[in-house]
């Protein structure tokens, strides 16, 4: 088994992944937490079940779209909390394959994406609200924690913890190698050993030594010794961590934001609060000025189809990148203070600056004065002169700083215009 630091080689290298939100909740298309909101029984969300029928699905669009938005990686909902299996698993009937779908999903959306070269991720949820040995009422999120019916049921978790270690044995046996294992999530005393963690870390690391796992499990990843089950990346949701994220050590940890494009994971036909594509790509520059990763997600219709204003922010910002990818691809943060224009990010001696801000004038880099070998326009390769302009001479305090006049008043890309800076060798 590769050591932690070999384990997660590719993974920093990728920088940039596609996360899909999949699932009965689609027909109800009111967000993939729709049972628990609206405490819907299971009896009143079976209909779901009965229905579901994507006769629309194609992994292999799905992973088209991710190539061309130059993503590397996917993570797709195995099994989300409403407990329904997009797998054939042989431990439930609450599968798809028992409905008018009667596919194993999985199964095509693993070799889908692994013909388009992408590394192939599974998200699992440890939370079960189909399960009936999983707890329910006084949960604090179980769409039945308040059913008096579930009060006084008697339930054997240990039963669940069987089923659910089961499911991720077949889920890492049943489709060849699997690049990352996603878990999804813990809470309250709901955590580590609560869900045998030592135990399920043990069985996965047999089956898949080099998989990726996330740190949804519990533990302290950033702990100096963290547990077995603390996971080989941090998962931020939501936010890009303002600093980055360092282990009680004081070292970078690999991590990966997770963030939707509208505000919902699964579909919502009403939610039509979109991103645009200039703050995608800004996001993604973030996430990897800072050392980390950016899971972009989506989340399928009723019928197997990404929404069109995902595929459309994808597509956009799939064409920066066929131009910018160089800026993302297998760097990091640079050691330099962030400069008012915009962010670095760094691969060995190459420095991109990506410059969201144009002000007027030149563009200044302090404490690079003599040390720029040359500078390109990064999406068409056009020479940049390093010159410091009579204005900085006379009328600027340029103290170990380097100058770069770009042509025009307006950035070339107002959503990220990158200078790709060869640094001198030191
Ligand atoms: O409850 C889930 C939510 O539905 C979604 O899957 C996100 C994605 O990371 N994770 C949990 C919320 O933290």
């Amino acid at each position: 088994m590769n050591s932690k630091s070999e384990r997660t080689d590719w993974f920093l290298d990728a920088r940039y992944g596609m996360f899909i939100h999949w699932g009965l909740y689609a027909i109800p298309a009111r967000g993939e937490w729709v049972r628990s909101f609206e405490k819907i029984s299971k009896d009143d969300y079976q209909g779901f079940f009965e229905e579901f029928n994507p006769t629309q699905y194609n992994p292999r669009e799905w992973a088209k779209v991710a190539k061309a938005a130059g993503q590397k990686y996917v993570v797709l909902t195995t099994k989300h909390h409403d407990g329904f299996c997009l797998f054939d698993s042989k431990l439930t009937d609450y599968k798809a394959t028992n409905t008018p779908a009667k596919r194993d999903l999985i199964e095509e959306y693993v070799s889908a994406f692994r013909e388009e070269g992408l590394k192939v991720g599974f998200y699992y949820s440890i939370i079960d609200w189909y399960h009936e040995h999983y707890p329910a009422y006084g949960d604090r999120i179980h769409p039945m924690r308040e059913n008096e019916k579930y009060k006084d049921k008697n339930i054997d978790f240990e039963k669940y913890l069987e089923y659910m270690h089961g499911q991720v044995k077949e889920l890492l046996t049943n489709y060849g190698k699997i690049d990352i294992m996603w878990f999804d999530f813990s809470y309250d005393d709901m955590t580590g050993e609560k869900w045998k963690a030592t135990e399920l870390i043990s069985m996965i690391r047999d089956i898949q030594p080099d998989i990726l796992i996330d740190n949804r499990l519990g533990g302290n990843i950033k702990a100096s010794k963290p547990e077995i089950y603390a996971g080989d990346f941090y998962s931020p949701e939501q936010i890009v961590p303002p600093e980055g994220i360092l282990n009680e050590n004081g070292e970078q940890i690999p991590w990966e934001a997770c963030i939707t494009l509208n505000d919902n994971w699964g579909y919502h036909a009403k939610d039509k609060n979109y991103k645009s594509p200039k703050q995608v790509i800004r996001t993604l520059v973030e996430c990897v000025s800072k050392n980390g990763n950016l899971l972009l997600n989506v989340g399928p219709d009723a019928k197997g189809i990404i929404p069109e204003e995902s595929l459309d922010i994808l597509a956009e910002v799939g064409k920066w990148m066929k131009r910018n990818g160089d800026s993302i691809y297998g760097c990091k943060a640079a050691e330099l203070t962030k400069p008012e224009w915009g962010r670095y990010t760094q691969n060995g001696n190459k420095l991109y600056a990506h410059v969201f801000d144009r002000g007027i004038g030149p563009i200044y880099f302090a404490g690079l004065r003599g040390k720029i070998k040359k500078a390109r326009l990064l999406s068409d390769g056009s020479e940049l002169k390093v010159q410091t302009p009579w204005m900085a001479e006379q009328y600027s305090d340029i103290e170990g700083g380097a100058f770069i006049t770009l042509p025009g008043a307006r950035l070339p890309d107002e959503s990220d215009t990158v200078i790709e800076l060869e640094l001198m060798e030191e």
